[in-house]
């Protein structure tokens, strides 16, 4: 049927060995938590994907069918090998720090955090070890969902400040040697974007075809779809008769990338801040910017599997490639500017599609799979297991190839606390922390630090739904009531909602109290020992990586090059283990105290150098 020849007939080991079918069968077994290696057990390998479909018929419709084999057949490139020669870039060698505008700094005490509050805090940074600031978005916005809700793409929201304070941030973090990259939000605007005003209000404005605007002619939904955020994904304008597409916030309108003004009119922008001298852009839900074309309903089983219904048809679209292309042409590359794409959902084999540095498309990218337990999801009251962080890890410490270059972070401002999720009663916090910071700081890829990680944060008791703002938690709520109590429904906002990482950080003396937030002076110390460490030695960086020990447990690795070499001994769990002994010629440079040499304490983790 199409250059990969993937058909009805083939079995699963054929479509596994593409790039696309590889990572659709480890999705669908990630999220029912099945182990990815029964794809290489002979017997489950060697099924044909008729037969499956006749097993499945229950669940899996013939649109599904349908659907997948137009995503695995569309893809004619494949990954290059794993092992062309590898490039150094700052970016590789940089240690990130996420600042969440809001509930970072508030030099006005007005309750939220602001760009001279930002400013007050570069020694700070600088300080920590910081190399480069990955600012969310602080452009003028209603605020529907923090300001990924964007007004006007030219404008600083007069809550953070000016244009004058952002220059004045700009030349600070430059003077500092550091770098800025911004959030770059172009797969929807704010309804509030005078493009969306004017498209909405005038039928014969080319403003029309920037959005998915649909005619309300059977007073029916266009499509099945759902949005992220709950309900459908559409609104309906009465008096206009018109729906208009929105996989976010109601408020979040899904822009129509494949009309050539709407790109040339982002370009344009993109260029505009790349002038001022930003450094790169965080690029929001980039993945999600080509649809695919005549918006066909979603598939239920997916819709289910993944909690979007629709999802399949816009998270690896026609035209992605395409895009990125073009936008890295017309505006990254003029001016040497850094990009890393926020791409939920995308699997190995097509991250090393777009971040390939021969094809020219996004520079990194940050995958999720690590951030929940296989099976379960950020909703769900559940214990997160380290030992699933480890497998993925080493897959891509592995198999991601030279041509590409991971990231390696645990929280952002849509995650509740990774420690808190593994240790909810909080008896570890401290271990935990530096656990984490060991690892992220000593494995191969750039390290992401969410504010507040330094500073050993962890999840937030909110005492009822009052204190939740997050659109998508509030949203989300009104949904669990049609089948939950209200203390069941509030529970399960607790465990999941993005408010976790966006209270006033404890060094705003307005934080709040109840929040009980503490900064860990341990945390923050071990934090500014391990950047400094990880920029002293380049094995940390460009070295080899070895896993030695990957049993329950445990992580062992070794970074090495030709002239020194680390080993990380990792105790996953909140039970003594066996230490690594194999250790002949390596000295012990962290922790600084021990208990006893042969057993490593509940999250223990040791580093071990030879020269
Ligand atoms: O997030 C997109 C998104 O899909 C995440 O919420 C994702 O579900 C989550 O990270 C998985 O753990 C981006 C922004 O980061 C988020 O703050 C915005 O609300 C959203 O896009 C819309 O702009």
């Amino acid at each position: 049927m199409s250059q990969r020849g993937i058909t009805m007939n083939s079995t699963l080991k054929e479509v596994y060995e593409t790039p696309i079918g590889h990572d659709i069968l480890a999705r669908i077994l990630l999220q029912l938590g099945i182990p990815e290696k029964v794809l290489r057990n002979p017997a489950s390998a060697g099924i044909k994907l008729s037969v499956l479909a006749k097993l499945a018929k229950k669940v899996l419709s013939e649109q599904f069918w349908q659907t997948f084999l137009r995503l695995v057949n569309r893809e004619q490139d494949a990954p290059a090998s794993l092992y062309t020669p590898m490039h150094e870039a700052w970016w590789k060698e940089a240690v990130f720090y996420q600042i969440y505008p809001r509930s970072f700094c508030d030099s006005d005490q007005d309750g939220t955090g602001d760009l001279r509050g930002i400013i007050a805090k570069l020694d700070y940074l600088k300080d920590l070890g910081v190399d480069a600031v990955w600012l969310s978005p602080i452009y003028d916005s209603p605020l529907d969902d923090n300001g990924y809700d964007i007004r006007d793409y030219h404008k600083i929201l007069p809550q953070f400040g000016t244009m004058e304070d952002f220059d004045e941030l700009l030349e600070g973090i430059h003077a500092r040697g550091m770098k800025l990259i911004m959030d770059l939000v172009v797969n929807h605007t704010s309804d509030e974007h005078e493009w969306f005003q004017q498209a909405l209000k005038d039928p014969s404005s080319k403003y029309r075809n920037y959005y998915f605007f649909e005619n309300d002619e059977e007073g029916e939904y266009p499509n099945n779809w759902t949005s992220n955020f709950s309900g459908p994904a559409w609104n309906h304008y009465e008096d206009e008769k018109l729906y208009a597409l929105h996989l976010f916030s109601t408020k979040q309108m899904d822009l129509n990338w494949e009309n050539p003004d709407v790109r040339e009119d982002v370009i344009a922008m993109i260029r505009w801040w790349l002038e001022k001298g930003v450094d790169g852009f965080r690029m929001d839900v980039i993945n999600y910017i080509s649809k695919e074309e005549g918006l066909p309903d979603g598939d239920p089983f997916v819709g289910n599997l993944m909690g979007y219904t629709g999802i399949e048809h816009y998270y690896y679209g026609p035209h992605l490639h395409e895009y990125l292309k073009e936008i890295r042409e017309k505006a990254f590359d003029a001016y040497g500017a850094f990009s890393i794409g926020e791409t939920p959902g995308l699997g190995i084999q097509m991250a090393r599609l777009v971040t390939g540095e021969e094809r020219k498309e996004l520079d990194m990218i940050f995958s999720f799979d690590h951030l929940e337990t296989p099976g379960h999801v950020r909703f769900e009251d559940y214990r997160y297991d380290l030992n699933a962080f480890r497998d993925n890890m080493d897959t891509w410490m592995t198999q991601y190839g030279n041509n590409c270059w991971p990231t390696v972070f645990y929280n952002n401002h849509d995650n509740p606390r990774m420690v808190s999720k593994i240790d909810p009663e909080g008896k570890y916090s401290e271990s935990l922390a530096i656990l984490l910071a060991v690892i992220q700081m000593t494995l191969r890829g750039t390290p992401f630090i969410y504010q507040g990680d330094e500073m050993g944060l962890v999840n937030v008791p909110f005492r009822s739904m009052e204190d939740i703002t997050d659109v998508e938690s509030v949203n989300k709520y009104e949904e669990l009531l049609a089948d939950h109590e209200p203390a069941e429904a509030f529970r399960i906002i607790l465990a999941g909602t993005r408010d976790h990482a966006r209270v006033l950080l404890p060094w705003n003396d307005n934080a709040p109290e109840w929040a009980g937030q503490n900064v860990n002076e341990a945390v923050t110390s071990a934090y500014k020992e391990l950047i400094s460490l990880r920029h002293q030695h380049r094995a940390l960086v460009y070295g080899h990586y070895e896993v030695l020990d990957r049993s329950r447990n445990r992580y062992v690795y070794r970074r090495y090059d030709d002239h020194e070499s680390f080993i990380i001994d990792c105790n996953l769990s909140d039970q003594p283990v066996r230490a690594y002994t194999d250790l002949s010629g390596y000295t012990l440079i962290r922790p600084h105290r021990y208990t006893e040499l042969n057993v490593l304490q509940p999250y223990e983790v040791r580093i071990w150098y030879k020269k």
